[in-house]
């Protein structure tokens, strides 16, 4: 049989292939046939490269259609997709392509002198752009290439385990890595998310996610490819857009910001959502309160789950039965969750602990780092996840924290250590410390504490504007604060948890 995550969509498309697969905001509209032969064209440009085997496609374009059928192009051919926050700047973008060494590299057309010079220093063979069609001639133009080519593929046949995507994540410390996803890893993920939420064919999912992330890519769009379903693809989420869609769709899946912004808009009430059969929430924790207010507010329950790029899903509130306000729900089928106490017990229910998963969704190590991979793992096979929680006696796990220093904004993860090390360089400053502070919006927020050399000066808006120019918008602190002297415990470490009592929004 072949393992190809693409034939296990195929298989599944509905048999009428000019139904509607994606339709945008801008009224463009992909049958089913559509997506078969776009795919089928690129995986042909792709095939033609003549690459390795298991060759990395690294990606930083704009969400567009075109974007997902690269993804599905890629799998088809073979090769390893590896996508890329579009906010990433200079040097996010080259330790990336230098870390992975992708052999092909897509951006938007706005970018490639830019990325194209990374690629081509770091060994990469191909750099293209991923123009929107209107935009027609460019010679890197990756669909003006593919345009020519055939719209039939025979999909390649792939093992169990070869990997079909690397996305990067901190871990639980140091440098981004490299999860290395095998297509069987994604493909039972996705068969056991299609029986938890009850995917039907005449589902209409609102597709609002970043296509970069393990939510919006892997959860959200193999929910509708799995189940010959239909999404609306927004190029962002946009509360104006998506209220003005959600009465025609029945899914909705969205990290907590988006449900605090419809929220806050008056516009959202029962009758806008009365198609809807299922809002789901994930990728950082949702408050009680907006649980609540959403579910007066829309007579919807938000089902909230539980995952992470190593592991994709983890644990799901049920769709038939409680959803509990504060928990991410039950072990999904397959997958083994365990809480394990400081003393190396594993804990019953109320006990909290380190949250380690076992199951065939968990990811085959990280990119050329076997040594940091082993450390993730226990003796008898739990991958760590980083994250601290709790069941409770009917058997729903809560997130009560996190063992590693990260800090979910907006869904998006930032690891301290590395705004530190930038702030650190600044000719001004000692020391720093960059903490989460609860935010109405984002959840968490990035705050930055700095202690200054004697006789420096330096203000807020110059480190915002110094960080600006160098990492991603999302990981810029939200505010500064200078202080004499961090906060160390005993053994010199610095306190992070008083530092958040004090400067609390
Ligand atoms: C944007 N900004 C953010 C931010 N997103 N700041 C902090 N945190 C964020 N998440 C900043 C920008 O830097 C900019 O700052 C300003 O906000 C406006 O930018 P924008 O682009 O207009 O923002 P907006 O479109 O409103 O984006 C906010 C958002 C977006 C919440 C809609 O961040 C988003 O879609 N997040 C989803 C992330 C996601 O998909 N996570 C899944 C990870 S997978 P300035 O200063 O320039 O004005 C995962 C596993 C799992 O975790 O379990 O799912
Ligand atoms: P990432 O590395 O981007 O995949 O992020 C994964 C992390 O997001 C997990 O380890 C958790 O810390 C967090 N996360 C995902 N879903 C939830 C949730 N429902 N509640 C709380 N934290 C979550």
């Amino acid at each position: 049989m072949n393992a190809n995550l693409y034939a296990l969509f195929a298989a599944n498309f509905p048999s009428d292939l000019s139904r509607c697969c994606i339709e945008t905001h801008d009224t463009r509209y992909f049958s089913w046939l559509d997506i078969e032969h776009a795919s089928a064209k690129l995986a042909n440009l792709l095939a033609s490269l003549d690459l390795e085997p298991g060759a990395r496609i690294a990606v930083q374009v704009e969400k567009s259609p075109e974007a997902l059928i690269l993804y599905l192009a890629t799998l088809r051919a073979g090769y390893v997709f590896l996508p890329l926050n579009t906010a990433y700047q200079h040097a996010e973008i080259s330790y990336f392509i230098k870390d992975a060494a992708p052999e092909v590299v897509v951006c938007s057309p706005q970018n490639f002198g830019w990325v194209s010079q990374i690629a081509f220093q770091a060994g990469s063979q191909h750099v293209f752009t991923l123009d929107a069609p209107t935009q027609g001639n460019n010679r890197g133009s990756l669909l003006d290439r593919a345009s020519t080519m055939s719209d039939q593929f025979t999909t390649v046949h792939s093992q169990a385990n070869d990997l079909a995507a690397i996305l990067y994540t901190s871990g639980t410390t140091g440098r981004s890595k490299g999860a290395m996803l095998s297509h069987d890893n994604l493909a039972s993920n996705a068969k056991v998310l299609k029986d938890a939420w009850g995917w039907q064919k005449d589902d209409v999912l609102l597709h609002a996610l970043p296509l970069f992330h393990v939510h919006g890519l892997f959860v959200a769009s193999h929910g509708t490819l799995l189940n010959g379903s239909k999404m609306i693809f927004l190029p962002k989420f946009d509360a104006d857009q998506v209220l003005h869609y959600l009465p025609q769709s029945t899914v909705m899946m969205g990290v907590p910001t988006y449900y605090v912004r419809l929220l806050q808009d008056s516009r959202l009430n029962h009758s806008l959502c009365s198609k809807i059969r299922l809002f789901i929430s994930g990728s950082a924790p949702l408050l009680m309160e907006t649980f609540r207010d959403f579910k007066l507010r829309t007579g919807h329950t938000i089902l909230e789950r539980y995952g992470m790029s190593e592991t994709t899903m983890l644990v799901s509130n049920p769709y038939h039965g409680e959803r509990k306000a504060g928990t991410v729900g039950m072990p999904l089928p397959g997958v083994d969750v365990r809480v394990v106490s400081s003393d190396g017990t594993i804990g019953h229910a109320g006990e909290i602990g380190d949250i380690q998963v076992k199951g065939a969704n968990v990811f085959q190590g990280y990119w050329r780092m076997p040594d940091k991979t082993a450390e993730e793992f226990t003796s008898d096979g739990y991958f760590r996840t980083g994250d601290v929680g709790t069941f409770d006696r009917d058997g729903y796990l809560s997130i009560v924290g996190r063992s590693k220093d990260l800090i979910i904004s907006g869904g998006y993860n930032v690891y301290p250590k590395e705004i530190e090390s930038m702030i650190d360089d600044m000719p001004e400053v000692v020391e720093s410390a960059v903490i989460g502070l609860a935010h109405a919006d984002f959840g968490e927020a990035v705050c930055a504490v700095i202690v200054l050399k004697k006789a420096e000066t330096l203000d807020s808006a110059t480190v915002v504007t110094r960080l600006k120019s160098q990492i991603a918008n999302f990981k810029v602190p939200k505010q500064v604060f200078f202080v004499s002297e961090l906060p160390r415990n005993a053994m010199g470490k610095v306190q992070k948890n008083l530092l958040r009592q004090q400067f609390q929004l």
